[in-house]
């Protein structure tokens, strides 16, 4: 390295899966390495919603690092998609087993990072009052880490405890006997309305925009099914690594991995009918037009309501349960039991577009026509994704500008990798990226290595900045845009990849929807050509 000593390598922000793996390999490149973590402990996402149901829609054997083979069979996994408290275990262990815990610094946030253009090096500040000078900014910090607050008039007037899934107490909460309502039903609000309703005196379920879920296959591993999946982990690995997505076990969207799907738009209602019949909730989806064409993505929807039917025995609930989006422009979102919930007599579904909430008021929530009386409100409400756990954080490139101001306009990175203007800045699974579409883990691990390998790279060849080309990193975003298709951007879609969820955040479409293995292909020319694109200084 050259340039004024700093006091480290690499400074990396963020100590769940990414800020773990850079840790390590960062560290195993010979790099001097500080890692600072928000929480308390390391889990990112893992650590803070531990709301009740809380589990990850990939197989266990799939959502876990891949590159260590001997470690990988030491690790018990109880069930077939795991739950949030054995996921937290997992990184809990891994970091023990690969000694990282001594090199992160806990409970504390990066307030700002400043390049300082004269010596290339990044000042990156705590809320701790620490300084730490680093030539690298390794920003692990999260596609869905920074929670957002709804806009809701009289949010903190409430008397009640509000709880917030992406910051759940740590102790979790007990609801038994208590008048609850659960505002939002994404993934984080399908996954804890079954399980609050259990407890709960009365459930309130307040929707805005009906959700598409399918029932989760999870379960527990049955006897010996663990030992014969490890002995296969090889080739479960390979055959990951040659997925688009970064999973070869599909799980709940099975069906996505099957290349014999027909047409809905060419089939008759019976036809149809009869493939809800063979595989439940799925057979909506099992089509091969549905996916690209809005016309079919409504026809599914009509075959979704039916569905739904089946399940919910009040009619009006059942149709408002129904959602008035394209299917898959959102997350799919995997449950158990969520549609049978609203059977329940304790609880009750209010569609907010129907009857809005005027304001939360200190008893509770004032809907336009009714007052709900409440002892707790738990907020789903999701992430200002992608870019919001960067944003948050002051940071200044060249010239002091201001990324939070340059990812308002647009939210861009070449190979969501680096930032034009933020010389040896790097984001793990930043926007442009394929991440939130695949496997986080592998699209991770991927990121990392690239990252290691460059800045072995820089240090082999005696650079000392790589900054993304400004005219790369828009022809990298025009690229990256062909992939989203007219489902993605429909109109009626308020989905966090296109930041519309968050009221001002510039409507774009963020994740590289091209597939995971394309992207590598692409990550690994840029190299090959001398990491065309960037510039090295
Ligand atoms: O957040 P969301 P999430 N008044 O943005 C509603 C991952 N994840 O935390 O759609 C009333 O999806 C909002 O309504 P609308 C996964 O990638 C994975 O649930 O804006 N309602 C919506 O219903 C997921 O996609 C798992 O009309 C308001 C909900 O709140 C991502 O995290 C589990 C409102 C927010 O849904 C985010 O999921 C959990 C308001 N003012 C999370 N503001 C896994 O399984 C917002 N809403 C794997």
């Amino acid at each position: 390295m050259s340039g004024i000593g700093p006091d480290v390598d690499v400074v990396v922000i963020g100590a769940g899966f990414a800020g773990l793996y850079a840790l390590y390999k960062l560290r195993e490149a010979g790099l001097s390495v500080r890692a600072f973590e928000r929480g308390e402990g390391v889990g990112g996402t893992w650590y803070w919603n531990r709301y009740p149901g809380a589990r990850v829609d990939i197989q266990s054997v799939e959502y876990m690092f891949t590159k260590f083979p001997d470690l990988e069979q030491e690790w018990d996994w109880t069930e077939l998609m795991p739950a949030q408290a054995e996921i937290e275990r997992y990184l809990n262990w891994v970091t023990d087993r690969l000694d990282l815990r001594d090199q992160i610094t806990f409970d504390t946030a990066v307030l700002s990072a400043t390049y300082d253009d004269v010596t290339a090096t990044w000042r990156v500040e705590t809320d701790a009052g620490e300084q730490v000078v680093a030539r690298f900014v390794v920003a692990a910090t999260g596609c869905l880490s920074a929670p957002i607050e709804p806009a809701i008039a009289g949010l903190h007037s409430f008397t009640g405890d509000s709880l917030y899934t992406n910051r759940f107490p740590k102790d979790g909460y007990d609801f038994t006997g208590k008048r609850v309502a659960v505002i939002g039903t994404g993934s984080s609000g399908v996954q804890s309305i079954p399980v609050i309703a259990e407890q709960a005196a009365e459930l309130v379920v307040l929707q805005r925009s009906a959700a598409y879920t399918l029932p989760s296959p999870n379960r527990p591993l049955g006897p010996n099914e663990l030992d014969e999946l490890k002995s296969q982990y090889a080739d479960i690995r390979a055959a990951q690594w040659a997925s688009p997505v970064g999973t070869a076990r599909f799980g709940a969207v099975a069906f996505l991995g099957r290349r014999t799907l027909t047409n809905i738009l060419e089939a008759s209602w019976d036809e149809r009918i009869a493939k809800l019949d063979e595989l439940g909730f799925a057979g909506c989806f099992a089509w091969a037009d549905v996916f690209l064409d809005v016309e079919a993505n409504e026809a599914a929807t009509r075959l979704y309501a039916e569905a739904i039917k089946r399940v919910v025995t009040d009619p009006r609930t059942a149709e408002d349960l129904v959602p008035h989006y394209p299917f898959a422009c959102k997350r799919i979102i995997i449950d158990e039991g969520y549609f049978e919930t609203f059977n329940r007599d304790n609880v009750r579904l209010v569609n907010l577009r129907k009857h809005p909430i005027e304001s939360v008021v200190p008893s509770g929530v004032q809907l336009e026509d009714e007052l709900l009386e409440l002892d707790v409100i738990v907020y789903a409400t999701g992430f200002d994704a992608m870019t919001g756990s960067l944003s948050r954080i002051d940071i200044r490139g060249r010239g002091g500008v201001s990324l939070r101001e340059v990812w308002a306009e647009s939210p861009q990175a070449y190979l969501g990798l680096g930032v034009a203007g933020f010389p040896n800045l790097f984001t793990v699974t930043g926007p442009g990226s394929p991440s939130v579409l695949t496997n986080m883990v592998t699209s991770i691990e991927h990121h990392v290595e690239w990252i290691t390998d460059c800045i072995g790279h820089l240090r082999d060849h005696g650079h000392c900045t790589i900054e993304a080309d400004p005219d790369a990193q828009d022809e990298w975003a025009e690229y990256v845009h062909t992939f989203a298709g007219p489902i993605q951007v429909h109109p009626s879609c308020t989905s966090w990849y296109l930041g519309a969820n968050v009221p001002g955040k510039t409507r774009y479409y963020m994740p590289y929807a091209g597939g995971l293995t394309r992207y590598m292909a692409r990550c690994a020319d840029v190299v090959e050509n001398g990491y065309a694109g960037f510039d090295l200084v």
